[in-house]
């Protein structure tokens, strides 16, 4: 499978974001929603709140998606061949639930310095306007990093609900996605999603993020996998792939890595948003 052409790794650098980039078949999407629900039923809690962080320590399905060789060729073109993966996210939207994402830039809160790392944003189902595909406002990952309103609100699934005002909506793009497709996003780029108007679950696995061997965490400590190449500068703590779904010893590490991710994500913060799923940033 080849890298990104050099017209796909141009639009990247263009706009902020490249897709679509087809990884799985739709039956193999289906395999991993089945996982993930598969999860949810037998363990009701493990994947509500901030267990929808990191579920790939305990899962050996969704962790070979992360070593996905189609992911880590384009990754490969944008941050080099030193990869290790940071961390991943499930983004659940149900059906008539009040979900949505606030516009954002993931880096403006999540602490990895300096920006040498991508999102890859897996759909495992389809991902469309109806029920609230990601919009990316192409080309604002050029500018700095803005002022986000902490706004806790309602139904957003971000953490502290932080949003980057006026937006202009009509200027955005709609990241329109098949089962098994990705997109690639960049760390500065202004995004979001509204929300989830079909019959169906909305289901993305993100891997957030990708980050070359040399970006550290300014805000706190993450655990990582190596993907690619090797880590030469020894930032994070490395974790062992599971080989069995719920391990408990793979249990015991991903609840240290969700302590300490929930460190990152409500930094000095007295007010933690009451959320069926807080989950990033
Ligand atoms: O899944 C969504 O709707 C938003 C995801 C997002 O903000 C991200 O992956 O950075």
């Amino acid at each position: 499978m080849p890298k990104l052409s050099s017209n796909q790794l141009q639009e990247y650098n263009d706009n902020g974001y490249i897709a679509p980039i087809d990884v799985l078949s739709k039956d193999e999407a289906f395999e991993i929603r089945k996982e993930i629900e598969n999860i949810e039923n037998k363990w009701p809690n493990e994947l509500k709140g901030s267990g929808r962080n990191y579920v790939y320590m305990i899962s050996p399905a969704l962790d070979k998606l992360c070593h996905n060789s189609k992911i880590l060729n384009s990754d490969e073109s944008i941050i080099g061949k030193n990869i290790l993966i940071c961390g991943t996210t499930l983004f659940i939207k149900n059906p008539h639930e009040k979900g949505f994402v606030s516009f954002h830039q993931d880096a403006a809160y999540i602490g990895l310095e300096p920006h040498d790392w991508v999102t890859a944003w897996l759909a495992i189902t389809d991902a469309n306007e109806k029920n609230g595909c990601m919009r990316m406002w192409s080309g604002s990952h050029k500018d700095n990093i803005r002022h986000h309103e902490q706004k806790y609100d309602k139904g957003n699934l971000l953490t502290r609900g932080q949003t980057v005002e006026n937006v202009p909506v009509d200027k955005t793009t709609l990241l329109i996605l098949k089962a098994g497709q990705m997109s690639l996003h960049h760390p500065t780029i202004v995004h979001g999603s509204g929300l989830n108007k079909s019959n169906d679950r909305r289901i993305a696995f993100v891997i957030q993020s990708y980050i070359g061997s040399n970006v550290d965490q300014v805000l706190g400590k993450i655990y990582v996998q190596q993907a690619r190449g090797n880590d030469a500068f020894k930032y994070h703590q490395h974790t062992k792939r599971p080989n069995k779904l719920m391990d408990p010893e793979d249990i015991e590490i991903r609840k240290k890595a969700n302590a300490d991710l929930h460190k990152i994500f409500y930094p000095g913060s007295t007010k933690e948003k009451e959320t069926s799923s807080p989950q990033k940033k």
